[in-house]
């Protein structure tokens, strides 16, 4: 048994390559043509296949190495035939492809008028399939700019095209398959400019797997051999699953949607692993795809399983008793499902405290008797309504939303209020209650809870809210605890307020003391803005004139 030194065959033009994913390890047995490791320029990928059959004994390339032709990959102890000879005379696969200028020459040297571009020699591949379209109509093409990704078996490699000029027509799509000379696209011309003679020469030798491996030199499997220099890359690749070819089809054969395993190899890449790993995983239940999760019911989230939960129980409640089953309405399906995301995905905590309303219920009270006659009754929420403004005007962030990694300060305050209906619970919101007085706010959150509990609140009166408020001051209660609204980052819950003593230094005297429960995204506020922004409220409430400040 001899020892045999696999190297790297002619990989056409590319000078160095990336080792991206190792296929096999020492002590692997291997046969000839078996896909060894996956290299990667930034416009192909492709993988290096065993010049000869045997028993890895030495892996001489790592993850992340530069690799030219004639580097080692492995040494391998050859099974039967006698080792293969040295592989340096490796046939250049790349050079042996001839120059299609028949095919990729696209005349573009007008100025303007129409340019198709046609899929150039590459190499020995056929049926070669697309996998991504770069580019759209109406794009704006500069001569290399890549425009398909196509993909066997054993490589993928970008298209670029030809010439320059704005696309007015694709002619294939992701799924179809090409050849060499098939019309890729037709461009406007823009630019006399000369296209290369050949765009491209993604020239991919076959193992030749009639020859006997002792006397065959190992042949790159595949030699994407870009001619122009590494040109800018189109910058449209965004979005592509990074994978070697072979993993691609194995996803593919497995119905594994590429896009959304996440890949544990070399800078994200995703391995023949991670395939096998999401596949276990959304059998097992403990994942799901973006499929089967659009398929769930919204109001209950599914089952449950997206969030690696043990299923619902299920119960016959018909064993222990008599019962009824009535469909949810529409409105508590919505709102079901809003507040299920915003319960699991907002970190959310909850302050409690009380506000002194001794004085401002003195001057409620007495203002509704002044005004008895104009039929606008003022409510302890339209008080709460103006202090929360004046809160959120000093600490600004109880009034963002988060976007991404950025917050979103709103520079108007429009409040929304929870209101019970018939159907369920919805949120009016009314605008710029910065700009409005307690009396204005009353009349206007009259007319809304009105049209809320009548069915009749139109979209825009429910959207657009910077802050909620909930109270329950009119049915009892002491606390609770409120899910934030998003994207708003908080709300206020508001419960009944009671008689208490409360000590002034020197005793206990009666005090009108409203329960107050702050809750916050623990992602944009911390624990002691809040117990601020809950003070300053209590501050006001108990001394309205505060608001002016
Ligand atoms: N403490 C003590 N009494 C209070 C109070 C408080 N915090 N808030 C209101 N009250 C009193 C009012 O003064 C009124 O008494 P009078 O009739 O003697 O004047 C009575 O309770 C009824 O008030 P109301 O509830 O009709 O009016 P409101 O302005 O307080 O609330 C609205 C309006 C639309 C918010 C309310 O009708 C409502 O729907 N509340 C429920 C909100 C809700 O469901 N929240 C939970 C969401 S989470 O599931």
């Amino acid at each position: 048994m001899a020892l045999v030194e696999v190297q790297v065959p002619d990989i056409g033009d590319f000078d160095e390559v990336t080792v991206i994913e190792l296929m096999v390890k020492v002590g692997d047995t291997v046969k000839a043509e078996q896909s060894l490791i996956t290299v990667e320029s930034d416009k192909a990928s492709m993988e290096i296949p065993s010049s000869t059959a045997g028993v890895v004994k030495e892996m001489r390339v790592a993850l992340g190495d530069k690799v030219k032709q004639g580097s080692i990959v492995l040494v391998v102890e050859a099974a039967g035939a006698p080792a293969a000879p040295a592989p340096a005379a490796a046939p250049a696969a790349a050079a042996a492809a001839p120059a299609p200028a028949a095919v990729a020459a696209a005349p573009v040297a007008a100025a303007s008028g129409p340019v198709q571009v046609f899929v150039p020699d590459i190499g020995d591949f056929k049926d070669v399939v697309v996998i991504e379209v770069m580019v759209k109509p109406g794009d704006t093409i500069k001569v290399e700019q890549s425009l398909i990704t196509v993909e066997s078996d054993k490589a993928s490699m970008e298209i670029p095209s030809s010439a320059a000029g704005l696309l007015k027509e694709l002619k294939v799509k992701v799924g179809d398959t090409v050849n060499i000379g098939d019309l890729l696209a037709v461009l406007e011309g823009i630019a006399a400019v000369a296209a290369p003679v050949v765009t491209v020469a993604a020239a991919v030798a076959a193992p030749v797997a009639s020859a006997p491996a002792a006397a065959q030199a190992p042949v790159a499997a595949a030699a994407a051999a870009v001619a122009a220099p590494a040109h800018a890359p189109g910058g449209n690749t965004v979005g592509l699953p990074h994978a070697s070819p072979s993993v691609r089809k194995f996803a593919r054969e497995l119905g594994v949607p590429l896009d959304e395993v996440k890949g544990s190899g070399l800078k994200g890449r995703i391995t023949a692993d991670d395939i096998q790993a999401f596949t276990k995983a959304v059998m097992s239940g403990a994942a799901q795809t973006k499929a089967q999760a659009a398929k769930a019911p919204a109001s209950s989230g599914g089952d449950g399983a997206a969030l690696g939960l043990i299923p619902w129980p299920k119960v016959d409640f018909a064993k222990f008793g008599p019962i009824e089953r009535k469909e949810m309405g529409r409105i508590k399906k919505i709102s079901g499902a809003n507040l299920l995301r915003n319960a699991i995905m907002i970190p959310a905590v909850t302050n409690h405290d009380d506000a002194d309303i001794t004085d401002l219920e003195a001057f409620r009270v007495s203002t509704n008797k002044e005004n008895e006659k104009s039929g606008v009754k003022v409510t302890m929420l339209a008080f709460l309504i103006k202090a929360c403004v004046a809160a959120l005007k000093k600490y600004p962030e109880f009034n963002s939303s988060l976007d991404g990694d950025a917050l979103v300060y709103k520079n108007y305050w429009h409040i929304g209020f929870a209101a019970d209906t018939p159907n369920g619970l919805m949120v009016p919101v009314i605008r710029d209650c910065d700009k409005k007085g307690v009396l204005q706010i009353s009349q206007e959150m009259g007319e809304l809870a009105k049209k809320a509990r009548d069915g009749k609140l139109g979209p825009a009166e429910m959207t657009g809210a910077t802050f909620t408020i909930s109270s329950l001051g009119g049915i009892g209660g002491k606390y609770f605890t409120p899910i934030i609204n998003a994207p708003e980052v908080a709300i206020l819950g508001v419960c009944k307020s009671t008689m208490e003593p409360v000590w002034d230094g020197k005793q206990f005297v009666p005090r009108l003391m409203l329960p107050l429960s702050l809750t916050w995204d623990h992602r944009v506020i911390d624990g002691a803005a809040a117990a601020r922004f809950n003070a300053f409220l209590g501050q006001i409430l108990s001394d309205f004139r505060r608001v002016l400040l």
